[in-house]
């Protein structure tokens, strides 16, 4: 069955945000990531603004070196709670346009599109795509201000390289005919997949383009590569058949239980919540994630629910959640029976 998936990519994420923040820094170099120190600071850059590229300072450089690039640029530390709050509302925008939404990253999703089962001819549905495309930038810079990258293409590979075609605030479309003469003359490494290792290994035997790349034989490149060999092999005819799978970023981790049967018991009630936040803080640990916020759900017999909720100045730990979960659970508490308890962290740093 054909496919067509959209890839979204904010533009210099972080450091479109900050401009956005800080007028006076519009039109400047801007470089969002370690303190340079005056060129002896350690850690690197996270991103630079189009700006700030043009010294050739760009993610994951050394920050003394984007420092000794462009001393004038306006360097500014992460404020990852910031930008995970317009990146959730960007999200909920794009997420709404297509039938399977999987973000990727804090600036980036694919969208599966819907398709007319078989009514209507390809051309009609890439029209209709370019259309959802058109839509998903203008509501993100109406609402947010801030402008993406949009590809088009029969699967995610080839969506994801439109994306990067045209940067900042490009829109690329890649019909299934065009695909190898969109990909034949780029070099190999714009494969994701084929990293700065792969890359130089292909160089040695010749390889530069992805044009280059397909004159071996998948057999050659197994012999080569393995298993990542016959992946490459696939992807230089743009053939990539991984589906879009359904993500979205957590915003709470949650848990609740409805008793066996009503119950007026405190203490019931409290060593429930207690051992439902032990859950809570087990799933925080393996997806590393710390929160400020704590919600507590009761609901009564007959339905009727309630949360209350507090935000602590700094991330929860399991024992002050433990005592915060009790103080608010206990006006809830000796009045009527009760049907369900659940707590919920959220507020991630
Ligand atoms: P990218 O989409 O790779 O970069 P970008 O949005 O800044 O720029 P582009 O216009 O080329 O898409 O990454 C998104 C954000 O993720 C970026 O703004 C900062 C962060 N990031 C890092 O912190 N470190 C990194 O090495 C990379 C690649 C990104
Ligand atoms: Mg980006």
């Amino acid at each position: 069955m054909e496919r067509i998936v959209l890839h979204v990519d904010m533009d210099a994420f972080f450091a479109a945000i900050e401009e956005l923040d800080n007028p006076e820094i519009r039109g400047k170099p801007v470089v969002v990531g370690a303190d340079p120190k005056g060129g002896r600071g350690r850690g690197v850059v996270s991103t630079a603004n189009y700006e700030a590229r043009k010294f050739g300072i760009q993610s994951a450089t050394p920050i003394s070196i984007a420092y000794q690039l462009c001393p004038d640029a306006v360097f500014l530390s992460v404020n990852m709670e910031r930008y995970r709050k317009v990146s959730q509302r960007i999200m909920m925008i794009v997420s709404e346009f297509g039938k399977v939404f999987e973000q990727v990253s804090v600036d980036e999703a694919y969208l599966e599109m819907n398709r007319e089962q078989r009514t209507k001819n390809r051309e009609w549905e890439y029209e209709n795509a370019k259309e959802v495309a058109r839509e998903i930038k203008r509501r993100i810079w109406e609402k947010e201000k801030l402008t993406c990258s949009i590809g088009i293409g029969p699967n995610k590979l080839v969506a994801k390289i439109a994306s990067g075609q045209q940067k900042p605030n490009g829109f690329t479309v890649v019909l299934p005919d065009e695909v190898q003469n969109f990909l034949d003359p780029k070099s190999a490494d714009t494969l994701p997949g084929i990293g700065p290792k792969t890359y130089a290994s292909l160089q040695k035997l010749g390889v530069k383009t992805v044009a280059d790349l397909r004159r071996f034989s998948k057999d050659k490149l197994v012999s080569l590569f393995g298993k990542h060999g016959e992946w490459m092999w696939e992807a230089a005819r743009g053939i990539d058949e991984s589906p879009v799978e359904e993500y979205r970023e957590v915003k709470s981790v949650g848990r609740q239980t409805t008793f066996e049967e009503d119950t007026d018991s405190s203490k019931q009630v409290i060593d429930t919540a207690l051992a439902l936040l032990s859950e809570v803080f087990e799933e925080l640990r393996e997806e590393r994630l710390s929160g400020r916020t704590l919600t507590v759900i009761v609901r009564y017999r007959g339905f009727e629910t309630h949360t209350s909720a507090k935000t602590e100045g700094k991330p929860l730990t399991e024992a002050s959640a433990r005592k915060l979960a009790m103080k608010l659970l206990l006006p809830f508490l000796g009045k009527r029976k009760i049907r369900l308890v659940g707590v919920r962290v959220s507020g991630f740093t």
